[in-house]
């Protein structure tokens, strides 16, 4: 399967990194001015630059000098020779003599210096008192992620959840060490998106199994507006399912837009599949309801209805679909949606969904979306779950959508 350029997503990718790398930041940032203690401040002591010179050295080994005296005689560390061994240690040199004073007074009972050494390592990349996120933490940089995501196609609603959701698993939640905060942001995104884009509903694959079981044809039917890829996903996935070892017949059922009967059987001439046909003009319910007959008659797993374009708004185009739908009695309706246009397919979906009742969504030119914000928002909206993606215009540029895979790429 060819993808052409790695754009997939490419936008809501880059949004979600700035987010957790702002959030990340500025929660860093405010613990370390909680953190300030005897006038240093965390990002002095993280900067191992500042003692480099020699007069800090000096400075900080005479203070680490004191402290060990300190360690000497409150807390009966006895063996002087390892001592000095450490003392001559570079990572000494600039271990900070507050944070030293602290755990000595405290803790130091044994004289495993080890354990010592490694308390201090840990010191140098930890808070020292834990720090709480707060709502003011998180107050611009969430308005700039509902920005980005609106910027990217995202649906309003899918944006506020998404934002309100990151807000809800960060707020409140106690950071004690500062390489933990990327992990939390990301974690609190990835979960926000997970409950967006994970919607139940109708499984294609597996209803085919089942019908299969039955002895029935499996009948699906495709509907969307004009030019979105209605007729290119149903000889993919007539490809698809021939590749799984089942029979696949399609109805012409466009019998509405010229060169639209030529093409179809352009595809299943290709595929060598049957397709039925009658002539331009025609009625597209008789001929869907031919292609159920001829599966029943000739034992074929699947009947692809493809149907002609349509805006939602044309009442009477909208009634036609009804009338397939009444005749056809189909399995699964499929709402076909362009990727590129964003909003729009979240809207026609809406619309179409209203008239028809749809089943699922496929998606199609996801392979030159950069945005995504129709793949993250469409089914939410709708509560129908996205069935397939259209990755290209090759019988296999198709894939079966699972909601982990959408995350991989987001968070990959
Ligand atoms: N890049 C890309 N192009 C696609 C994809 N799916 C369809 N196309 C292209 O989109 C154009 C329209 O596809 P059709 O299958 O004719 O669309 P349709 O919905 O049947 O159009 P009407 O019958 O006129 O409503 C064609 O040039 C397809 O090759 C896809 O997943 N990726
Ligand atoms: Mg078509």
């Amino acid at each position: 399967m060819v993808f052409g350029v790695n754009i997939l997503f490419e936008s809501l990718k880059k949004k979600f990194s700035n987010a957790t790398n702002k959030l990340t930041k500025k929660v860093s940032d405010e613990a370390k001015e909680d953190n300030n203690i005897d006038g240093k401040s965390l990002n002095e002591i993280k900067e191992p630059t500042n003692l480099d010179s020699d007069e800090s050295l000096k400075k900080e080994q005479s203070n680490i000098d004191e402290d060990e005296k300190e360690i000497v005689s409150n807390d009966e560390i006895s063996d002087d020779n390892e001592k000095k061994s450490e003392k001559k240690s570079s990572f000494k040199k600039w271990i900070p003599s507050f944070k030293k004073k602290e755990e000595t007074k405290e803790d130091i009972s044994s004289t495993d210096e080890d354990v010592l050494v490694e308390e201090k390592n840990k010191s140098i990349f930890s808070f020292i008192k834990e720090k709480t996120i707060s709502q003011k933490d998180l107050k611009d940089i969430l308005w700039e992620l509902e920005l980005g995501l609106l910027e990217g196609d995202v649906a309003i609603d899918v944006a506020s959840i998404v934002v309100e959701s990151v807000k809800d698993d960060l707020v409140g939640t106690k950071i004690g060490r500062s390489d933990e905060i990327a992990d939390i942001t990301y974690n609190a995104l990835k979960n926000a998106v997970s409950k967006i884009i994970d919607v139940d509903g109708k499984k294609m694959t597996k209803m085919l199994e089942e019908a299969k079981e039955k002895g029935e044809p499996l009948i699906v039917m495709f509907v969307g507006i004009n030019g979105t890829g209605k007729t290119t996903t149903i000889a993919k996935l007539a490809n698809y399912y021939l590749k799984k070892g089942y029979t696949p017949v399609v109805a012409a059922s466009d019998t509405f837009r010229a060169g639209a009967i030529e093409q179809i059987t352009h595809h299943t001439d290709n595929l060598e599949i049957k397709v039925i046909k009658h002539q331009k003009g025609s009625d597209p319910a008789a001929v869907a309801y031919d292609a159920i007959e001829h599966a029943k008659a000739k034992g074929k797993e699947l009947v692809l209805i493809d149907t002609a374009g349509r805006m939602q708004t044309n009442t009477n185009l909208m009634d036609e679909m009804k009338k397939i739908k009444r005749i056809a009695k189909p399995d699964i309706i499929i709402f076909v949606g362009d990727a590129l246009t964003g909003n729009d397919a979240v809207e026609q979906a809406t619309k179409f969904n209203d008239v028809i009742n749809i089943d699922g969504v496929i998606l199609t030119k996801a392979d030159a979306d950069s945005k995504g914000g129709a793949s993250l928002s469409i089914s939410h909206i709708i509560q129908k779950p996205i069935m397939f993606l259209g990755m290209g215009q090759g019988y296999d540029d198709i894939i079966e959508y699972d909601p982990n895979w959408m995350l991989e790429q987001l968070f990959s």
